[in-house]
């Protein structure tokens, strides 16, 4: 059974820290958080591994924060019209000046959201044994359930176990996927589907904002790949001590996160921790780092953050949209200009950079840093290259040809 946890932190003894709980001292984190929340009774404090040393504070109240964008996709059903001009440039906007939005009239059946809710909560609640049949230190693995980070890098440990595995194209993992709860598969399979469809949809309508043909992110990913990272946040005694997932940024091109009704993202926005709220219905939609470089840093991968509480389970199901694994990344080349707007990122193969993502304790946009064209460093999070990056330029599949 591979070891998701790093073994400094297994079984560990916290006797001789003043947090300590007999109960908690010989615990196994390897099995998740939730195992952990079920099987400690009276769990008043969290164990010392758990315990970040800075969070920095969000803004406490709506009255001194702007919200994310609420976006009505209506208007994209139609294909040209003043309502989809209307819808485009709404998105165009959030895209620029956020990052991030929620959607309304998105077309995804409330009954399928809920189902698949259900399934979800359904897995997290089977044994642990049985939840580690899917356990993975490979970060890579198509399907993975795991608790804290994707990485099985020794790092202090966050208050959520995941289940990761690829969606679209779906023939490709689906006999891997869990098949407990049993309608598991077919109710994800049918939810994938109609994400990616509705990823498809919105990337029509960034493409056009950029200027760009209505199909060309749709072209740039190839055959594309899909991850679904489903959390789960169980209630913590000090969540203010923890996090769910920290600072980070998303490696493909558009995330589609769908929550439970209890709220926890925080998006980083002027340096400050905005709380999305959420709206029953609606789905946030985020950029991420492919679509910061394809973009050519016009539009900007943003930095978000998982919360815990003290009273209530949390479940998000977040979707990423990226390039199919070998491509390679770079900007649109209609989007560069060697003389006023030179290529702000190196190209890289796509898998790559998702491993070199995934397998880093370094949160924030530290990965995407280090492809940056006015870095030299390569030294934290380390990449590792698969193919000669001088040739990379000949390889990358651009619609722009
Ligand atoms: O739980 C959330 O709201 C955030 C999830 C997330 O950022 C992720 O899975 O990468």
């Amino acid at each position: 059974m591979a070891s998701l946890v790093p073994s400094s932190c297994l079984c560990a003894n916290t006797s001789d820290h003043p947090l300590a709980d007999e109960k908690t001292s010989t615990h196994d984190y390897n099995q998740g958080v939730k195992h952990l929340v079920d099987t400690a009774c009276n769990l008043h404090s969290i164990p010392f591994m758990y315990i970040l040393p800075v969070i920095p504070p969000a803004c406490p109240s709506t009255a001194c924060h702007p919200s994310i964008p609420v976006i009505d996709l209506d208007g994209l059903n139609e294909l040209s019209s003043e309502r989809r001009i209307l819808a485009v440039q709404s998105i165009s906007s959030a895209c620029a000046e956020w990052g991030f939005f929620q959607i309304v009239n998105h077309g995804i059946k409330a009954s399928l959201m809920e189902e698949m809710l259900k399934s979800v909560e359904g897995f997290f609640s089977l044994t642990w044994e049985e939840k580690m049949k899917y356990a993975s230190d490979d970060v890579m693995n198509p399907v993975r359930y795991g608790t804290s980070l994707n990485t099985s890098t020794p790092h202090v440990l966050h208050w959520r176990d995941y289940l990761r595995h690829f969606g679209h194209p779906i023939e490709s993992s689906f006999h891997l996927w869990p098949n407990n709860p049993s309608n598991y598969r077919e109710v994800a399979k049918k939810y994938l589907e109609d994400v990616w469809k509705l990823a498809m949809k919105i990337s029509s309508a960034i493409s056009e904002g950029l200027g760009l043909e209505k199909d060309y992110i749709e072209k740039s990913l190839g055959e594309g790949c899909q991850i679904v990272a489903s959390n789960y946040y169980p209630p913590c005694p000090e969540p203010h001590l923890t996090l769910g997932l920290s600072a980070h940024s998303d490696h493909g091109g558009l995330t589609i996160l769908m929550q439970n009704d209890v709220d926890g993202l925080q998006v980083r926005y002027n340096g400050t921790w905005i709380p999305v709220h959420h709206v029953p219905g609606t789905l946030v939609v985020n950029i991420g780092d492919y679509l910061e470089i394809l973009s050519n840093g016009r539009y900007k991968s943003v930095e978000h953050r998982a919360v815990v509480n003290e009273e209530k389970t949390r479940i998000s199901i977040a979707v990423g949209h990226g390039p199919d694994l070998n491509s390679v990344i770079a900007p649109a080349r209609s989007l560069v200009d060697e003389k006023d707007e030179p290529p702000l990122y190196k190209p890289i193969v796509y898998r790559d950079y998702m491993r070199c993502q995934q397998s880093s304790t370094v949160r924030g946009k530290e990965p995407l840093g280090i492809i940056k064209t006015n870095t030299s460093s390569t030294s934290s999070p380390s990449l590792e290259i698969s193919y000669p990056l001088e040739s990379a330029s000949s390889k990358i599949p651009s619609p722009d040809n």
